[in-house]
């Protein structure tokens, strides 16, 4: 069912420089449905006289309770096959997330690592499982470098983060403007240096991001997912949003919650 695995080129890359670009992770008709998924959010939260305008952005998060596609993405063949090369399976989606980044020719950026004030200062070594790895589908064709483009540090997952040089922009020595198609993805994890850079194209750039999560982490845009959106998933997706099957007891998240339930869920990897 996952047809991309991690390749043993991509896997040095991903050691090397903390990120990696997989073309044509959503076919083209995917592409479409989640544009219009997004322009309806765009309707929904940006009032009828803004909408023309392309400074004006918008963000979504925990998109499961808007729309079943979301849902889909969770575990999507494209990409699920790599995150689970990267993180192991006892892993839960913590983040489900639109941007629609404005045209904004003062921005300097945004550059971070992700977590807060104790994740960033956490690094894993190249032979360990990630904490945290980040997916991001560009829905927006991005051939050129300022049409908001992701902006990253290649290599910085390996180097403390240095908070006392801050604002790093896209223009700051060692930051690389992504450029790709629509369709393609970046995934990365969260010790990586990285932010929106600066959008002059004259138009919206539109992305979706997901977050997977070692299962004893905290999810960030929930507590917990409602029973109404449980409904809609898979065993698989609800296992990934942190339903365990049964009621809570300790260790719960530390180990799996049935001696078969973990590999019966991950079949077809
Ligand atoms: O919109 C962007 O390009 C940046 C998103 C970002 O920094 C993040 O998802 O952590």
């Amino acid at each position: 069912m996952f047809n991309r695995r991690l390749t043993e080129d991509e896997r040095q890359q991903w050691v090397r420089d903390g990120y990696l670009i997989i073309k044509g992770a959503l076919p083209p008709q995917d592409v479409i449905q989640y544009t219009q998924a997004v322009d309806e959010l765009y309707e929904q939260n940006v009032p009828p006289g803004e909408r023309t305008d392309p400074k004006k952005g918008m963000g979504c998060r925990n998109l499961f309770e808007h729309n079943d596609l979301f849902i889909k993405l969770i575990d999507h063949p494209g990409t699920f096959g790599l995150i689970l090369d990267l993180l192991g399976s006892y892993i839960q989606c913590t983040v489900s997330q639109v941007i629609v980044r404005g045209v904004d020719p003062e921005s300097t950026g945004y550059i971070h690592p992700d977590g807060g004030e104790a994740m960033e200062k956490i690094r894993v070594s190249e032979s360990s499982l990630q904490l945290q790895v980040k997916v991001m589908y560009f829905l927006t064709d991005l051939p050129e470098p300022d049409m908001g483009n992701f902006v990253v540090f290649p290599g910085s997952h390996l180097r403390p983060w240095p908070k006392e040089r801050l604002p790093l922009g896209s223009a700051t020595p060692g930051a690389a403007q992504l450029c790709g198609a629509a369709g393609d993805a970046v995934i990365f994890p969260h010790a990586l240096w990285h932010g929106p850079g600066k959008n002059l194209s004259g138009k919206v750039r539109k992305v979706l991001v997901y977050r997977y999560n070692q299962l004893f982490m905290r999810p960030w845009d929930y507590e917990e997912i409602s029973p109404q959106v449980l409904e809609r998933c898979t065993p698989r997706q609800r296992r990934l949003l942190g339903d365990m099957g049964a009621p809570w007891r300790p260790g719960t998240y530390y180990r799996r919650p049935t001696p078969t339930e973990q590999e019966s869920l991950m079949e077809g990897v």
